[in-house]
């Protein structure tokens, strides 16, 4: 990979912009400098969402539907014929390990592009006829309209896959974007203006300021009395900021953060089954998905047999670099998220946690020591009210507690201030049900984990998020509803 800057992408073009301020990208493996970025302040700002406006009332805006259904395809059409590279980018910038991202992150980045393409083909409408005293009627039914120029603000733990989460269906539905990716990865949002000019996306339909969030890119952009919504992905206190930005002007937001979320293990559970799920849940992209278990409830019976299984499991990760093929764990994104986390596993010790495995860095030789290395970690012995249960520490790990009937841990799991996701194993499908509806969150998982029909309602509810994308949901927050009634 180059080790040329990364540019903005702004009206079709790449360019420096004007503050002349870089900042490094870090390669989380080994703590090299992957390349320099340009910030982006407010004239690169002002830039970007400029050329949106443009582009919103000219060449996009001016589309039929079906023209950008056919570019949406091309542009998931030429994620996939780049594959490598956007795979290449992706693990360089985040160290996870290719076989995941292969799976995950970069199919489902084309893939969001086809999905909302698909989506909108179908868009539903309504008419309704009406009577009126005269006896002639009336026809009322509503059409929607593009919301105008969005704002998307991205997280660093799945950068392609949740930037184009937003990104694909914002432009399906006729709006264009200004991206701000997160400082961490950059790059596969920077190669993704190279696919959409390949595909025909007209200039300034798709633009990407980088730079980091107060006082930069991030607080310019959303600040910007022309960007007319902000769709946001990232922790709950960045999103309340956020929110507050968003309330000058009364622009509409869609907000995805953080969690807490629990896995519920009843003792008549298929434990094979309910052991490798909650690994994947734990441990996978090192702990760092939003839907990720941090806190896990075994029924008495079986607790002891779980936390022995989910410790030889933990031990026998391959906490190893990208390209390792067998590789089931990478680095964390960065070495100040390592600081956080081995903050939690130094706070758990000292409140007096059983550290059943892991709980500090594992050994690695060469370049490799100066990576953000942490083990894979589990904990018993904390009550439910400890900052470890509590807080969300976005790193693999995961308390798990003791539980003895259903009330107890419908209550238990409910107590927190998040409420994105669950998973519950048990083989009792009455109770799964009755237990998946009083869990206060946007996804339930019954026997599994992150299974997702992309055509669903995804989001959270309490400090978990505000509003739901996904399929027809995306729509509501992409358009504006507008209601026509014509007296006959
Ligand atoms: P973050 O909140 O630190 O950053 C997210 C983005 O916001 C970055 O691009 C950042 O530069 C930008 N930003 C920061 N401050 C800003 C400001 N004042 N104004 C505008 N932009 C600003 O989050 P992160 O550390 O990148 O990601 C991890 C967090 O994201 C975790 O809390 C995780 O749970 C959450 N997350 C949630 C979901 C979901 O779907 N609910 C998905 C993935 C991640
Ligand atoms: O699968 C998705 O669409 C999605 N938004 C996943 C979020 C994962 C959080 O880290």
């Amino acid at each position: 990979m180059s080790k040329d800057p990364i540019l903005h992408f702004i009206n079709g073009e790449y360019t420096a912009g004007t503050s002349g301020k870089v900042f490094q990208n870090i390669n989380p493996v080994d703590g090299s400098v992957i390349c320099d970025v340009y910030e982006g302040l407010k004239p690169e700002v002002d830039a970007a969402v400029s050329a949106a406006k443009n582009a919103l009332k000219g060449t996009w805006g001016s589309m039929t539907t079906d023209e950008r259904v056919q570019i949406l395809y091309k542009v998931a059409d030429g994620i996939n014929a780049r594959f490598d590279e956007f795979l290449e980018a992706e693990c360089k910038d985040t160290g996870k390990p290719k076989s995941l991202a292969r799976h995950i992150d970069i199919p489902r980045g084309a893939a969001n592009f086809k999905i909302f393409a698909d989506v909108i083909k179908n868009e539903p409408t309504e008419a309704f006829s009406m009577a009126t005293p005269d006896g002639k009627g009336a026809l009322n039914y509503t059409i929607r309209s593009p919301k105008g120029v969005i704002a998307v603000i991205s997280p660093w733990n799945l950068p392609l896959l949740l930037m184009t989460w937003k990104v694909g269906p914002a432009l399906a539905c006729g709006n264009t974007v200004v991206v701000k990716p997160s400082e961490e990865t950059p790059l596969t949002t920077s190669l993704l203006g190279e696919v959409m000019n390949e595909a025909g996306v007209p200039a300034g339909v798709f633009n990407v300021v980088n730079g980091f969030g107060p006082e930069s890119a991030g607080a310019y952009l959303t600040e910007h009395a022309d960007v007319d919504a902000i769709t946001f992905t990232g922790e709950t206190r960045t999103g309340t900021a956020i929110m507050k930005a968003a309330a000058e002007g009364m622009r509409d937001v869609s907000m995805e953060m953080g969690g807490k979320n629990p896995a519920i293990i009843f003792a008549d559970c298929d434990l094979d089954k309910a052991v490798e799920g909650v690994m994947r849940s734990v441990f996978i992209n090192c702990g760092q998905v939003c839907l990720g278990t941090e806190r896990v409830y075994v029924q008495r019976e079986i607790f002891d047999e779980f936390v022995g299984r989910l410790k030889q499991g933990a031990e026998g990760l391959n906490v190893s670099h990208p390209d390792d093929e067998k590789a089931n764990m990478g680095p964390l994104i960065s070495m100040d998220h390592q600081k956080k986390v081995l903050g939690y596993y130094a706070l758990a010790k000292k409140l007096g946690a059983n550290v059943i495995t892991g709980g500090g860095v594992p050994e690695k030789t060469g370049d490799y020591k100066n990576g953000a290395w942490v083990e894979p970690t589990i904990w018993t012995g904390l009550d439910d009210d400890s900052a470890i249960m509590r807080e969300e520490i976005f790193g693999p790990c995961c308390h798990i507690s003791p539980f003895d009937t259903e009330e107890e841990v419908i209550e238990r799991a409910n107590d927190t201030v998040y409420g994105l996701a669950c998973s519950i194993w048990t083989e009792n499908l009455s109770k799964a049900h009755r237990v998946g509806g009083q869990i206060d969150c946007g996804l339930t998982w019954i026997n599994s984990w992150f299974l997702r029909d992309l055509r669903t309602a995804f989001g959270g509810s309490k400090q978990s998020g505000i509003g739901r994308e996904g399929g027809v949901h995306s729509l509501e927050f992409y358009t504006e509803l507008r209601n026509i009634c014509v007296k006959l």
